[in-house]
């Protein structure tokens, strides 16, 4: 997925399936929210130009990405959601929050992920400052929500390969 200029958001979108019958549930954390709005702009266009109906893209906001977690479970049980993308921004470094929210939010994911049999994205970043953040939504390194977005996309791909 990365090229050499670390450019995060080179990726190929060459056999990707159809996704216009799928649906999506994006969970933005409100923290950082310069840099979670750029995410949640950069997986919804995404999202747009690989098929996906704008009526099929739900949002969630939760006021931290502490909240992620049980957000993503909240819309993964629900029958007419497909995939969950998680997208959050702990800045490290300005709290020792961050090893705490940071770990639970990679492990509750991940959780979810296996509780509901569906993909759920880890769209956080975890920068150490807020230019590395804002380089990586939608700066010199690309946009991690664009990635998100067609990570959920190949993640359903494999799923319905099975
Ligand atoms: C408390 C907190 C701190 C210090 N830093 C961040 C952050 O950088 N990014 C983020 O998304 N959330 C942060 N939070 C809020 C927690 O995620 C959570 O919302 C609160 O601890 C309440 O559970």
């Amino acid at each position: 997925m990365s090229s050499a200029k670390k450019n995060l958001s080179v990726f190929s979108t060459e056999n990707l399936p159809d996704s216009s019958q799928k649906r999506f549930a994006i969970m933005v954390a409100e923290w950082n929210e310069e840099v979670t709005e750029a995410l949640y702009n950069g997986a919804y266009q995404t999202l747009l130009d690989n098929g996906v109906m704008a009526e099929n893209i739900i949002r969630g906001n939760v006021p931290g990405s502490y909240e992620l977690t049980t957000a993503a479970y909240w819309f993964a049980q629900r029958d007419d959601i497909d995939a969950v993308i998680a997208i959050g921004c702990v800045i490290q470094g300005e709290t020792k929050h961050n090893d705490y929210i940071n770990h639970a939010v990679a492990q509750g994911l991940t959780n979810v992920s296996l509780k509901t049999n569906k993909p759920v994205i880890f769209g956080v970043l975890t920068p150490n400052t807020q230019q590395q953040a804002l380089d990586r939504a939608g700066g010199i390194h690309g946009n991690k929500g664009d990635e998100a977005a067609i990570t959920a996309i190949k993640m359903l791909k494999l799923f319905h390969s099975l």
